[in-house]
């Protein structure tokens, strides 16, 4: 065989030089472990890899209460949210009194509407709170909820103009001072200016898929961030990037081999 009598053809020299070439290319191509996290004021991290733990630097671990499973995620599993009762729900910390800025971004399932995501809610009515949600209250709409006691309620959000794919979908909620972003997939979808608004700072816990016993989320979510700052587009984009499939990568590997071993090729003399 061709590759038989080529291999044949090869010095010590050459051989370990494959090998190192190999070794580099996949180091080069293999994600790092922060592929697809922005470490710059993350605050709150939940990969939903089988538990409900922080694996940011709070490490403020929360629990998946009711029906709780996973289902394969964007990375590693997800939180399946598909059981009427099952959310998640994690002890309030200072670090959640935020000052002027704040991104909440993560995964989410299908074209659903009327959905509550991430929040903290101190009760019905005018209590302290705030949510992200999609469709709620107005079908259509982004919504970054603030509610301060004694109202009015504040409703914030453009219309959803980027359409959503059946499967996942990432969606990024961004308060820079009086400016809410809004971003889908990575990509900027409106802004809306409140003059004079201020985050609202509940003790109740930070909830996934459910505050109130309303407007439940139910599907699979997963990577959920906080930062303590406003994420820029270019950063969202790159919490929206979807990883490389193992098989592309391997593709990559196979093919940088290729050249290598016909760069070294001994000269026919
Ligand atoms: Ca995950
Ligand atoms: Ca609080």
């Amino acid at each position: 065989m061709r590759t038989t009598s080529l291999l044949k053809k090869l010095t010590h020299h050459q051989i370990w030089g494959v090998v190192a070439i190999l070794l580099l290319a996949a180091l080069i191509d293999a994600p790092s472990a922060g592929a697809g996290v922005i470490e710059n004021g993350l605050i709150g991290y939940w990969a939903g890899d089988g538990n409900a733990n922080d694996s940011s630097s709070t490490h403020n671990d929360g629990l998946f209460l009711g029906n709780a499973n996973y289902v394969p995620g964007v990375r590693g599993q997800a939180f399946n949210l598909n059981f009427g009762a099952a959310f998640v729900t994690i002890p309030d910390n200072p670090l959640y009194t935020f000052g002027p800025a704040v991104t909440v971004a993560f995964w989410m399932y299908g074209q659903v509407q009327g959905s509550v995501f991430v929040g903290q809610d101190n009760g019905p009515g005018f209590s302290e709170k705030w949510f992200v949600a999609l469709g709620y209250p107005s079908v259509g709409f982004y919504d970054f909820h603030i509610n301060h006691p004694g109202g009015p309620p504040q409703y914030i959000g453009p219309q959803v103009t980027i359409p959503l794919s059946d499967g996942w979908n990432h969606l990024a909620f961004v308060k820079d001072g009086e400016d809410f972003l809004f971003y889908a997939n990575g990509q900027f979808d409106g802004q809306v200016t409140v003059p004079g608004v201020t985050m609202a700072d509940p003790t109740a816990n930070l909830q996934f898929g459910i505050v109130e016993q309303c407007c439940q989320y139910t599907g699979p979510l997963d990577e959920v961030t906080i930062h303590s700052r406003a994420l820029s587009a270019e950063e969202v984009a790159i919490l929206a990037d979807v990883p490389e499939p193992a098989g592309a990568s391997l593709f990559i590997v196979a093919i940088l081999a290729i050249i290598a071993l016909r760069a070294i090729r001994p000269s026919t003399e």
